[in-house]
């Protein structure tokens, strides 16, 4: 099995004003694109060839630098594009907003946190949110890394490469994250991936 790049879940405008059909054509026709097109090309003749995503992505780290990073961009950008819908944001499900209070404090909390580590995040990276040891913590990790290569099982991540936000944000990191919380997360999906990570 080789890598594919999925179609993205809704059209390229369907996000707007929150992020443009420029963003969305740059960043998955050419950046995800290239991933993908990389990766194969790094994963042939090697061991890793025919497994899943996340048993290259884990398998890599640490390993084969330049495949881990193809590999890993591909995982993330796979779940970032579901992470995301039209008219996203508001009020979370009753499972998943229950376990955020009991692990982070309140779902404000969760938010101002989730800000703070994609802000603090120097460079490219993203932020997130995982399951680690049965609890809903917060994550931020360097370029195309991921809480799978830290025993963790990523439920939300936000994309802080410049590529992700410059076009419609220039500099404003801060305020992408708000709009990407408030108005482009795919809750429910989150809370798909919650209640399998717990599992
Ligand atoms: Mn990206």
């Amino acid at each position: 099995m080789s890598f594919t790049l999925p179609e993205l879940p809704y059209a390229y405008d369907a996000l707007q004003p929150y992020m443009s059909r420029e963003t969305l054509e740059f960043h998955h026709d050419k950046h995800h694109a290239a991933y993908v097109n990389t990766g194969n090309n790094l994963l042939k003749g090697t061991e890793f060839e025919g497994k899943s995503v996340e048993e290259v992505v884990k398998g890599s780290y640490g390993k084969n630098q330049a495949l881990f990073n193809n590999a890993g961009q591909h995982y993330n950008h796979i779940h970032f594009w579901k992470w995301m819908k039209p008219n996203g944001g508001g009020a979370l499900p009753g499972k998943l907003e229950k376990k955020i209070v009991e692990d982070l404090g309140s779902v404000e909390k969760m938010k101002e946190d989730f800000i703070q580590a994609g802000v603090g995040q120097f460079g490219s990276g993203w932020a997130w949110l995982a399951v680690k040891d049965g609890k809903i913590t917060i994550m931020k990790t360097p370029n195309g890394e991921n809480p799978l290569v830290h025993g963790a099982q990523p439920i939300l991540g936000c994309d802080v490469w410049e590529h992700s936000y410059y076009i419609d944000y220039r500099n404003r990191r801060p305020d992408y994250l708000k709009a990407f919380l408030e108005n482009l997360v795919n809750w429910e999906h989150v809370e798909e991936m919650f209640e399998t990570a717990m599992k």
